[in-house]
């Protein structure tokens, strides 16, 4: 059966690139067929570290940037992860499934942990495990995800067939990522060659859900570009990252090809092409940002909501960690 899983860090405010990297698409999961699952995963937050103080406001106001984006809870389950025991347990068993030359393949550890790595939790290095439960705790067959977490599906998909294999099972299913669209990879506005990232020191490399319209427009106005006019064809950009990721934005915000878009700016330069990007950044950010703030009037009832996924999640996630022991060996007594 079907069942689409994704989640999203509540490590810092969501960006343009979570929201059409992943947010946007949640929604548009909702009422195609298969049960849709939704994550806040507060325990990979903890990977790097997170003042004790501003982690739940993250979460809530991560819930409250969901559901503003369209993510319903009565349609789908939006919950925090570490409300449901089953995503710690079930990464520890994968722990011992997994082996250590495909983490060390891994390359946000790489590029998280930099030149540092001997100083980095041991958690950041685990990461993909505890991902990896996270889909097939529900046995997720469908994974939303941005380009930048292709990676960490596959080896999903690894653990759940070494799992398969070793036990002599086909208990879990193998997902698959789903990265469509003209933004599984929003570029950072000030260097085209890193992606958009809620945790970049510089705020001006990203547009915050958050942010108002003068922020936005500012943001792109001062966005990294070249001089020259934009060509009819996307494959005319192919050496000019910031314009491409400009002209990604666009399309993946109108719901357009971005050959579609060229086709309408070609031969205009940059000082034509931000004011209208600004423009339809705006009209798609503002109500969302609006529909954020009064999610986030009232935290009870956000704190109620995310209780209310919890239990529905781990009815499901509960029997399929303690199948997964008994298939182990693990001995249950009561
Ligand atoms: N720039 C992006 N473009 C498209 N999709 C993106 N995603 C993240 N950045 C972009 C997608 O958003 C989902 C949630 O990501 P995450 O919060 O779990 O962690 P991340 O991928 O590491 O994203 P960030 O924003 O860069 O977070 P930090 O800075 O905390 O590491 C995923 O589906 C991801 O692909």
């Amino acid at each position: 059966k079907p069942r689409v899983f994704s989640g999203i860090q509540p490590s810092g405010g969501l960006t343009l690139g979570n929201y059409l990297g992943a947010l946007k698409r949640f929604a548009a999961f909702q009422g195609t067929g298969p049960e849709t699952i939704y994550c806040l995963v507060d325990l990979h937050a903890l990977t790097v570290w997170q003042d004790p103080a501003l982690l739940a406001d993250r979460t809530r106001e991560a819930a409250a940037a969901f559901m503003a984006a369209g993510v319903d809870p009565k349609q789908s389950i939006l919950f925090n992860q570490s409300q449901v025991p089953a995503h710690a347990e079930l990464a520890w068993l994968f722990n011992t499934v997994a082996r250590l030359g495909w983490m060390n393949r891994m390359t946000q550890f790489k590029d998280k942990a930099g030149k540092n790595s001997e100083n980095v939790s041991l958690g950041l290095y685990a990461y993909p495990a505890l991902m990896a439960a996270d889909i097939l705790a529900y046995h997720g067959t469908l994974v939303p995800v941005g380009e930048d977490q292709k990676q960490h599906v596959e080896l999903t998909r690894d653990i759940a067939a070494k799992f398969n294999h070793d036990y002599g099972t086909e208990f879990f299913p193998s997902p698959e990522p789903l990265i469509e669209g003209a933004a599984t990879r929003v570029m950072s506005l000030r260097d085209g060659s890193k992606k958009m990232s809620k945790s970049d020191p510089s705020d001006a490399s990203r547009i915050n859900l958050t942010d108002d319209a003068d922020a936005i427009s500012q943001k792109i106005r001062k966005a990294r570009t070249d001089a020259e006019p934009l060509p009819g064809r996307m494959s005319d950009l192919a050496a000019r990252p910031e314009a491409r990721n400009l002209v990604n934005i666009y399309a993946a915000l109108t719901d357009e090809t971005p050959d579609a878009v060229l086709a309408r700016f070609e031969g205009q330069g940059f000082g034509a092409f931000k004011p209208a990007l600004s423009e339809v950044a705006v009209a798609t950010l503002g109500p969302i940002t609006r529909r954020m703030q009064e999610y986030l009037a009232d935290p009870a009832e956000i704190d109620r909501i995310l209780g209310d996924g919890a239990m529905r999640a781990d009815a499901i996630a509960h029997p399929i960690v303690e199948e997964t022991k008994a298939i182990m060996g693990l001995l249950r007594s009561r």
